[in-house]
């Protein structure tokens, strides 16, 4: 027997043991399932799975901004159109300051997931999305004042970027559970996404969107991270350190700011089915590095300088395991509030997000 099949036959021994107040995996059959075994919905990779045991997930994320802010502080449309520099002024036909503001946005995403336990301390999780994109904008009239000429939406749809990652078992004992992830984002979101707009000349071309409006990132991008989940009976807890790093351009010559995200969680189970949570997660995006030569407008989305930021949100969450004939079915739900925003701006704020989901192993 190697040593990491003993690791794995003592983990189990020693879940088994206290079970069934403590039972870190789906597959112990023995035990019920603890609702917070997974973490907050809004958590990915939060755990692995033992051999041969498959998981099929479904998420639903919406995101709704509004406002903008710079560096923390609240900023008006007609201040934006009227005194932040266009960073394209000199090309002909670009005014001063950014004459166009965005006023909202909207996204929904459609998250589909699949894990698999190749053996007990390896496991494959593979992951796409179906996203849509809405944002809501004011154009104002010529190259300055103040005088509204009028506003308009623009949108975008499709596959968003995809990931291939393996979750490394570190430790498993009967106080929690640690693994590393180790992955790819793959590029299969658009980044020549068009649709037509509003000019401070009252004219309506079609051209190809500001960053924030693609759907992907154009690059192959490494995925690191690292989980921990404790559990004691009736409580458990989990922090994750999470990050991709872009390291090369895509094809439109630039890149997306490296990611990181740090959260922690702790949960209180109601019983074994219900659990609720409470979450802090804190996110970190660079600017962009380069620039798209066909993305050219006098709005502060098109600017690869007045793009990511960091953002601190407040989860609550709700999970919900079956039992018995519903062993398996899982669903979550999180809803989750900025405290606190600082944006490389001016920027749309977040006002708030939600994650639902329903996962199935077996
Ligand atoms: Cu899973």
């Amino acid at each position: 027997m190697s040593t990491a099949a003993l690791t794995t036959a003592l983990a189990i021994a020693l879940t088994s043991a206290i079970a069934p107040t403590v039972a870190l995996a789906d597959h112990i059959d023995s035990a019920p399932v603890r609702a917070d075994s997974h973490a907050p919905i809004g958590v990915m990779a939060d755990h692995y799975h033992g051999r041969g045991e498959w998981m099929l997930s479904y998420r639903y994320m919406r995101m709704d901004m509004e406002d903008n802010q710079s560096g923390g502080r609240d900023i008006d449309p007609a201040t934006i159109a009227t005194s932040i520099s266009n960073r394209f002024f000199g090309i002909p036909g670009q005014p001063p300051t950014l004459r166009v503001v965005p006023l909202s946005m909207s996204m929904d995403m459609h998250m589909f997931g699949l894990m698999y336990g190749i053996n007990d301390a390896l496991t494959l999780a593979v992951m796409t999305n179906y996203i849509d994109k809405s944002m809501d904008h004011v154009t104002f009239q010529g190259g300055m004042g103040s005088t509204e000429l009028g506003r308009f939406r623009t949108q975008s749809s499709g596959l968003g970027d995809s990931s291939v990652s393996l979750l490394w078992r570190l430790q498993q004992n009967e106080h929690g559970r640690l693994h590393a992830t180790i992955g790819l984002s793959l590029p299969t979101g658009s980044v020549d996404e068009t649709d037509s707009v509003l000019t401070p000349m009252n004219m309506r071309p079609s051209l190809r969107l500001p960053y924030p409006m693609q759907l992907g990132s154009g690059s192959y991008d490494p995925i690191i991270g690292l989980t921990y989940a404790g559990f004691a009976q009736g409580w458990s807890w989990g922090v994750q350190q999470r990050s991709v790093f872009r390291l090369s351009d895509n094809d439109e010559d630039y890149r997306l700011g490296d990611e990181h995200q740090l959260t922690g969680w702790i949960a209180r189970s109601w019983s074994d089915s219900i659990s609720t949570s409470l979450r802090l997660a804190w996110r970190d995006q660079g600017h962009i590095d380069g620039i798209d030569s066909r993305i050219v407008a006098p709005v502060q989305t098109a600017d690869p300088d007045r793009q990511g930021g960091s953002r601190t949100d407040l989860g609550l969450g709700l999970n919900w395991a079956g039992q018995a004939e519903l062993r398996g079915h899982r669903v979550g739900v999180e809803w989750l509030l900025p405290i606190d925003q600082d944006l490389n701006g001016p920027q749309l704020e977040v006002d708030w997000q939600l994650v639902a989901g329903y996962q199935f192993s077996f």
